[in-house]
């Protein structure tokens, strides 16, 4: 059969993805006898160009769509409207079948699929359930018998795809599709995942809901073989791994660093997720060995209480502890804190904010995001249930979200505008939404000055600082 794939995610902050999700679908669809086209719209300005690029002989379009939102309760952008409108462009064109997959779709697919009026979607991952979703198209079978695939007929509420065997995974070779150039001037790095799923309860989060909960793990010789691929073909040498968390399980996390420094890669790697649940003791010396220059702490918050409230399974200290092994090794880290989980008050909000100032490193930076998106199919619908924050469990497309009764959100704002002045490595999305940030983004990577660029944040907080004083 004649495929078209379409990745739709434009959105460019902190810095536009390659869409590997679409190019695994379509490595896979490929292997399978198919013929595949692909296009990206990440750099795309004008819509009509993929309007003329459907009109070329296809059967089925596969549409990708990654967020529904940018989670962002300062600046909620939905991006929900900007897909329907292509698929409505796409209908206007083009009587083949659509089918939408990608993250956005394990988060909502129900009423995703219907509010954005595809045929069928893909919930969770796509490289079986799309070829099986072929099959049955092309013999004339109805496809939305095939685990993982839904129609706008499916009457179950949710259905857990059955993940792949990470053995047999293909690679996503995003760079013979696309430029991965225009990508790393925006300070984007090449996306590897060295494993799929998440076994961590915490009660805001879709990840299990995206990947399952069991670990499907990547034997670390096949991911080296394939950033040695990456590297050689496209000339990359910055990486990052997309994985639910990086140093989970511990074992794997620290083969693999084993395997790069045995392989001598040369390459670096920058914003991994580390949660602080469990960090061996010699992970970080070890990835800074393989070339790890930054982490991402998805710490969320250092106050005993609300990491209880937000199921978090470890506790203030054990971050604090995580903190002094990454500056020991001097791995700069990239905190996130949410502030407003269940149980956050004046009180819980001082002790996040001491533990910035002074447990994480001089080079370390804290963005703090205000209030939880919440998400369906997660404790945190319960809790908003439970508080009257929403009246029925549903699909929830739009963004609702969660800030802790015992927190004013004037006065939260203030608090964290003081933090700011007395402290510029914290910022929120005031800051990291400025307009200015993608310019800066293209102006270092042209003077080739090493990542990460937000380690330039403090700097910038300091110059607004003073403009505002
Ligand atoms: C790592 C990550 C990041 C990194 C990305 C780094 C990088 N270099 O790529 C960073 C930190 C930068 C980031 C930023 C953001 N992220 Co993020 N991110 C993730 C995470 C953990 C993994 C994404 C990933 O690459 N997975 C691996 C690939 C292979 O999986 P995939 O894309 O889902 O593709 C599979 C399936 O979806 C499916 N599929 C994909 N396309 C198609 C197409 C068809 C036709 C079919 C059939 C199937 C299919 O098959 C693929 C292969 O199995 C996910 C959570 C998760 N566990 O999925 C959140 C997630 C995708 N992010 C999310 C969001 C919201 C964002 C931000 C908007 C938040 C923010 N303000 O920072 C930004 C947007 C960035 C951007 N430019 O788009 C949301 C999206 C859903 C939503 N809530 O709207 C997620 C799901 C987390 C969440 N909160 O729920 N993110």
């Amino acid at each position: 059969m004649k495929i078209k794939l379409i990745s739709t995610n434009k959105e460019k902050n902190p810095y536009p993805v390659m869409p590997i999700g679409m190019c695994l679908v379509g490595e896979a669809t490929r292997k399978a006898g198919h013929q595949v086209e692909m296009y990206d719209m990440t750099f795309q300005k004008k819509q009509h160009c993929i309007s003329q690029w459907v009109e070329t002989p296809h059967d089925v379009i596969g549409i990708s769509m990654r967020n529904l939102d940018n989670c962002d309760a300062l600046f909620s952008t939905s991006f929900i409207p900007g897909v329907k409108k292509i698929i409505a462009d796409i209908r206007g064109r083009s009587s083949a079948p659509i089918v939408i997959g990608g993250a956005a779709m394990g988060v909502a697919p129900h009423a995703l699929l219907q509010e954005v009026g595809a045929n069928y979607g893909v919930v969770g991952e796509g490289e079986v359930a799309f070829v099986e979703l072929l099959k049955h198209l092309d013999r004339g079978d109805d496809p939305s018998v095939v685990r993982g695939v839904i129609s706008l007929k499916t009457k179950e509420p949710y259905r857990q795809v059955e993940g792949l065997d990470m053995r047999e995974n293909v690679w996503a070779r995003v760079g013979d599709h696309f430029s991965v150039k225009p990508f790393l001037n925006c300070e984007g790095v090449y996306p590897l995942q060295s494993k799929r799923g998440c076994a961590l309860k915490c009660v805001y989060c879709t990840y299990v809901n995206i990947e399952g909960k069991k670990y499907r793990l990547r034997d670390p010789k096949d991911v080296v073989e394939e950033i040695t691929d990456i590297r050689d073909r496209y000339n990359v040498h910055e990486f990052e791994f997309v994985d639910s968390t990086f140093n989970l399980p511990a074992r794997h996390a620290m083969s693999l660093c084993r395997e790069i420094v045995r392989s001598q890669l040369n390459v670096s790697f920058f914003g991994s997720n580390i949660n602080p649940i469990h960090l061996d003791s010699g992970l970080p010396e070890e990835m800074v060995r393989a070339g790890f220059r930054s982490v991402t702490c998805t710490a969320e918050s250092a106050s005993d209480r609300v990491l209880k409230g937000m199921r978090k399974g470890f506790k203030r200290q054990q971050a604090v502890q995580v903190a002094k092994q990454f500056q020991q090794v001097g791995l700069r880290v990239f905190w996130m804190f949410l502030m407003g989980g269940p149980g956050e008050n004046q009180d819980t909000v001082e002790e996040t904010l001491e533990f910035i100032h002074r447990e994480t490193g001089p080079r370390d930076v804290a963005l703090i995001i205000y209030g939880i998106r919440v998400y369906p199919n997660t404790g945190m619908e319960t809790v908003a249930l439970e508080e009257g924050l929403i009246q029925q469990r549903k699909e929830l497309l739009w963004p609702v979200f969660y800030m802790s009764p015992g927190l004013e959100h004037g006065w939260l704002k203030k608090r964290i505008n003081r933090a700011i002045r007395e402290d510029p490595r914290i910022f929120t999305s005031n800051q990291a939404q400025s307009a200015f940030i993608p310019l800066a983004q293209r102006t270092l990577s042209w003077m080739k000055v090493k990542r990460p660029y937000w380690r330039f944040l403090p700097t910038i907080n300091r110059v607004m600082n003073i403009y505002a004083n």
